[in-house]
């Protein structure tokens, strides 16, 4: 049935397409157009995004707008675009709401060489490379944060709206959860009652109910509770709508992934102002959307192909922070968690330690791995020693077992190395390492260890892993060992925490920061380097940090790009192996979100 409807929606789109094949335009390089849904479910959101348009078009009036409604559907889209054509001069650029619509009209303006922008379009299926800018982070990218928030459940009803923002959220998660998710239902976005569906629902006593719904999930929220339902409410963007906030009695605990934005741009207090709201993510997205299109038409000649190119590769700040566009025109920023409070928005605490623990895990897991590849290898290098064919043998099959590596290596008693692979490090053979600290103990222990930051023979700071190795009769030869390099934590972490406006950073007990996003700043000591001496509030934590396997605490010091001095709020825990203790530590400004 959904087949035979899509097939019937495909033939009409090309009719539609056709009639306009012919046309040749002479384009208004004043007009733009925007095509909003606002007959339809989403209707706030049409409103709200025309009004940020408004907005700024007040404050810069050099182009004329021209907004048409899509309504519900694609065809609604196809039809308002189609419109556009029919103008004695029609718009030479057309920005466009929903995932659906995005997904219709892309390869019509493409085809009649009109540049095209969407906005709110999480699902969009790109069929003309180079021609559609998105400013909408991909709902696969977003899901993948939610995810980390949905392992928790085990059993995950999905409540999703009938289009295609809906199916394809439902089908990520389903992708990546599938064996925790029991039921799932779609819902027609024009419906005004749910009652029947949550009562399938609720047959299946769901841990978590994810709504991928708008504004209904106010009302979906206020029926679920009422007939007894206690999952937790989990939801994704289009959810944060000022009517959830007028049954809070039913939503408040809610949680979802929210884009994150500039809470100080100038245009949120504007807005606020002009229309008595504060904009969501929505509003700031279109407000953004015009005002690059209108900077990007300045820059050039307006066709399709140079408005493109504008915008592709480049990283723009403004409302929206910073965006990164990649090659293909998509959007690329950070992420994060939002819940329901007290009838509030806001952003969750609850995210910092998740991520921490999430980062810390990764890296546990990594290093359990390395461990017992280590092991084996000292295991079956009992039988052919530490030297000769079947040790290279032995380090090529440990290498391509341990992701990170950066060589391996085989040590004598005497603490010289003996082999390594890959044999481009051959230079090493012969090194004596007997005066590295992790050597001295393993010899000592006889155990296997892990090493602080070390100044490698190799010729930069890094980690060893090393095991002991014995012979048949159980006597001492030598160790093997596995050397990674401070990026190997950047490796394992970012994609735990990639696109969250945190940062992880590695300490030892001694202060000397072993992992840091900035590169300059490895190897530096937070007590003893100048560039810390005017941060005590830094130093404070760090001493805290030294004797503490985990804590949380506040200080000053430089952003990211080490540009100005900002409050950031920290919290720390512990990394274990064989003994040697790293802190891991997840800093954010404190006002960043
Ligand atoms: C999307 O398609 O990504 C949207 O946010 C659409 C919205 C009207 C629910
Ligand atoms: N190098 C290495 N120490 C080093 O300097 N590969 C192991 C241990």
């Amino acid at each position: 049935m959904k087949k035979i409807k899509f097939i019937l929606i495909m033939i009409f789109l090309c009719l539609l397409l056709n009639n306009s094949f012919a046309v040749n335009y002479d384009i208004n390089e004043k007009l733009i157009a925007v095509i909003l849904p606002f007959s339809s479910a989403f209707k706030g959101i049409a409103v709200e995004q025309q009004n940020a348009i408004n907005l700024f078009l007040e404050e810069n009036n050099k182009y004329q707008i021209v907004y048409k409604d899509s309504k519900s559907d694609a065809i609604g889209a196809v039809e308002a675009f189609n419109e556009l054509l029919k103008m004695e001069k029609p718009p030479f650029a057309v920005i466009s709401c929903a995932s659906w619509v995005a997904s219709a009209l892309h390869p019509l303006a493409a085809k009649e060489g009109i540049f095209h922008i969407v906005i709110a379009s999480a699902n969009f299926q790109r069929s003309i490379p180079h021609h559609t800018i998105r400013f909408t982070i991909d709902g696969s990218q977003e899901e993948k944060q939610l995810a980390n928030y949905l392992t928790n459940f085990n059993n995950i009803a999905i409540y999703y709206m009938n289009n295609s923002y809906g199916i394809g959220w439902q089908k990520n998660i389903k992708d990546n959860l599938g064996n925790k998710v029991g039921k799932e239902i779609s819902y027609d976005p024009m419906k005004k009652d749910f009652i029947q569906d949550l009562e399938i629902i609720a047959e299946t006593t769901p841990d978590a109910l994810v709504l991928l719904s708008a504004s209904k999930a106010a009302i979906i929220a206020k029926e679920a509770r009422e007939m007894g339902i206690e999952a937790q409410f989990v939801g994704t963007r289009p959810i944060e709508r000022p009517e959830l906030l007028k049954e809070a009695e039913f939503t408040n605990g809610l949680v979802y992934t929210y884009p994150t934005y500039d809470q100080a741009n100038p245009m949120l207090k504007k807005y606020k102002a002009r229309y008595g709201m504060e904009p969501t993510i929505f509003g700031v997205e279109a407000y953004e959307s015009i005002k690059c299109l209108v900077a990007a038409s300045e820059d050039t000649d307006k066709s399709a192909e140079k408005l493109f190119n504008w915008f592709a590769n480049k990283v723009i700040t403004g409302a929206l922070g910073e965006v990164h566009f990649d090659e293909n025109g998509d959007a690329h920023y950070p992420y994060m968690y939002k819940q329901i409070v007290n009838g509030e928005f806001v952003t969750a605490e609850f995210q910092y330690k998740l991520l921490l623990q999430s980062a810390k895990q990764e890296i546990d897991n990594t290093f359990s791995i390395m461990d017992s590849a280590v092991k084996q290898s000292a295991k079956n290098l009992s039988k052919s020693g530490i030297i000769g064919d079947e040790v290279t043998k032995e380090l090529e099959s440990l290498f391509k077992k341990t992701e990170f590596a950066y060589d391996v290596v085989t040590v004598d008693k005497s603490g010289i190395i003996r082999s390594v692979y890959p044999s481009e490090y051959s230079n090493i053979i012969g090194s004596n390492i007997m005066n590295q600290p992790q050597i001295i103990k393993l010899h000592k222990t006889q155990k296997p260890v892990v090493s602080e930051a070390i100044e490698t023979v190799e010729g930069f700071t890094g980690f060893d892993l090393e095991y002991p190795v014995f012979d048949d009769e159980k006597k001492f030869i030598g160790s093997v060992s596995v050397l990674t390099q401070p990026d190997f934590f950047e490796k394992v972490i970012s994609q735990k925490i990639s696109n969250f406006p945190v940062e992880i950073w590695i300490m030892q007990k001694d202060g000397t920061i072993v992992y840091d996003v900035n590169d300059e700043e490895i190897g530096l000591n937070i007590f003893e380097d100048e560039i810390y001496a005017p941060y005590k509030s830094l130093k404070e934590v760090a001493k805290n940090m030294a004797v503490e396997p985990s804590g949380e605490g506040k200080y000053f010091f430089l952003d990211t790009k080490m540009n100005e001095t900002k409050l950031k709020k920290l919290i720390w825990t512990t990394i274990s192996l064989h003994g040697t203790e790293f802190r891991l530590a997840l800093s954010h400004i404190s006002n960043d979100l």
